[in-house]
């Protein structure tokens, strides 16, 4: 119990800091051409005269009339109880009432059109089709979380030799375009022994290959399987995804500078 009143406080007290620092930022010029010198978190207005009206009653970042419009519970920090804050869900594009939807314990961003987009197939062109699969955190993934990104999906088994020789510089590629919204998701079919891979077996795969991105658990390659023709899947396999989820390569070869390409402005 102290432990989760720690990491609440913590996690409360870098969400002010946050919404302190945007509000100062991103404030419109005041109506009445003084600058609000008491800004506090959740007060987005510029009146020195009626700085209660933005009341932020609980402290999750979320004004009182914010939280009536979005339904959570103005005396609760943590509406559905999932460990994050309200306004921390706003800022993350999660539901702040539903506790199976949540930010991703890695960090990783989750895009405002996640629920925007509209799946096609897994054809050249097409906007691909979606999927939720288990983590090494534990976590379903889905993907059209990463709706705004560049992302590559990766086909292996942990069984597969090629696939392993190939990890670490996959790894490499997430690090140093994290930042340009690059997401790499490996979809791994099998474990050594040819089973659905554990959570376990996701956990050794990221750790032996210094994996940060998403190593999923793609039971008999089903989602894997969707981007090939015919019966026979040649691992490793690559598809690339555009902004949008647009598929640009479809089971073949991608280099670092294509990514790049796609990943520029
Ligand atoms: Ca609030
Ligand atoms: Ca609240
Ligand atoms: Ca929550
Ligand atoms: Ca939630």
């Amino acid at each position: 119990m102290s432990i989760t009143r720690v990491t609440m406080s913590l996690a409360m007290g870098s969400l002010l800091t946050l919404m302190a620092c945007t509000a100062t930022q991103l404030d419109d010029l005041p109506e009445d051409g003084v600058e609000d010198t008491n800004v506090v978190p959740g007060d987005d207005d510029d009146d020195t005269t009626n700085p209660a009206g933005d009341v932020d009653s609980d402290g999750d970042g979320l004004t009182d009339a914010e939280e009536d419009e979005l339904g959570t519970d103005k005396d609760n920090p943590d509406t559905d109880g999932d460990g994050y804050l309200d306004g921390e869900e706003v800022l993350g594009n999660t539901n702040p009432n539903n506790a199976d939807d949540h930010p991703y314990q890695a960090g990783w961003t989750i895009d405002a059109c996640r629920n925007d987009v509209q799946h096609e197939g897994n054809q050249l062109g097409q906007v691909a089709q979606d999927f939720t699969l288990l983590s090494q955190y534990g976590e379903d993934v889905t993907l059209s979380d990463f709706c705004d990104d560049v992302v590559l999906l990766v086909g292996s088994a942990s069984w597969c030799g090629p696939c392993q020789a190939e990890a670490p510089e996959l790894a490499g590629w997430f690090d140093d375009h994290e930042q340009q919204d690059l997401m790499v998701i490996t979809l791994l079919g099998e474990n050594i022994y040819g089973q659905t891979p554990s959570r376990a077996d996701l956990q050794e795969w990221a750790q032996s290959f210094g994996i940060h991105h998403p190593v999923l658990a793609d039971s008999n390659f089903q989602v894997t399987a969707r981007f090939i023709d015919g019966n026979q899947i040649a691992l490793p396999t690559m598809q690339l995804l555009d902004r949008g989820l647009v598929i640009q390569v479809r089971d073949g070869w991608v280099s670092e500078g294509q990514v790049e390409q796609l990943l520029m402005p």
